[in-house]
């Protein structure tokens, strides 16, 4: 445990069994993690799959929690609420009910062997870059080595154009 909440984001997609559902239940489930407070919710987002053409869309978000739970500590509590939702690890890149990625802990670079941030994905997934961008344009992407990228540029130069935001109606 930090005594210093500090600032993260958690990537949610699901393509399968009811996607939106498990992205509002896993939202719940991650607004009751102890020693945290989910801040903010990103929109939904439609998105192509990334990987294998043969599964069906997904649906995506991002939310912000402020957690004096260790890097670690998180990472336990949200592979425990993936296996809430039945998730199993079968296919590699494969389709799943629910996938929780921790994006970003603060400004922290952990590479670790279960556990690397920022989520390498980050700069190319338009699933993972256009809600984070919703909810915090000003975001600057330790890089390590003490670098940094503006989520604007990641933004700007990413060329994924499958990514939709869904309208409301769609989502309640
Ligand atoms: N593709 C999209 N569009 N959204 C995801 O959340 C997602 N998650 C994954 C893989 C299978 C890589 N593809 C994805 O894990």
């Amino acid at each position: 445990m930090n005594n210093n909440p500090v600032v993260c984001y958690i990537g949610l997609g699901s393509n399968l069994d009811h996607p939106i559902e498990q992205l509002k239940q896993a939202i719940n489930e991650l607004s009751a993690l102890e020693n945290s407070l989910l801040f903010v919710q990103s929109s939904f987002y439609q998105s192509a799959p990334m990987g294998p053409q043969d599964q069906p869309d997904f649906i995506n978000a991002v939310a912000g929690l402020k957690t004096s739970l260790s890097a670690n500590d998180l990472l336990l509590q949200l592979q425990g609420i993936e296996q809430q939702h039945g998730r199993v690890r079968e296919q590699y890149w494969g389709p799943r009910t629910l996938d929780l990625d921790l994006l970003l802990y603060g400004e922290q670079v952990i590479n670790t062997d279960n556990l690397q941030v920022p989520h390498p994905g980050i700069p190319e997934r338009g699933f993972v870059l256009y809600p984070l961008y919703e909810i915090a344009p000003d975001l600057e992407i330790p890089t390590g080595k003490s670098g940094r990228e503006s989520l604007k540029e990641l933004v700007a130069k990413c060329a994924d154009k499958t990514t939709k935001i869904l309208n409301d109606d769609k989502v309640s």
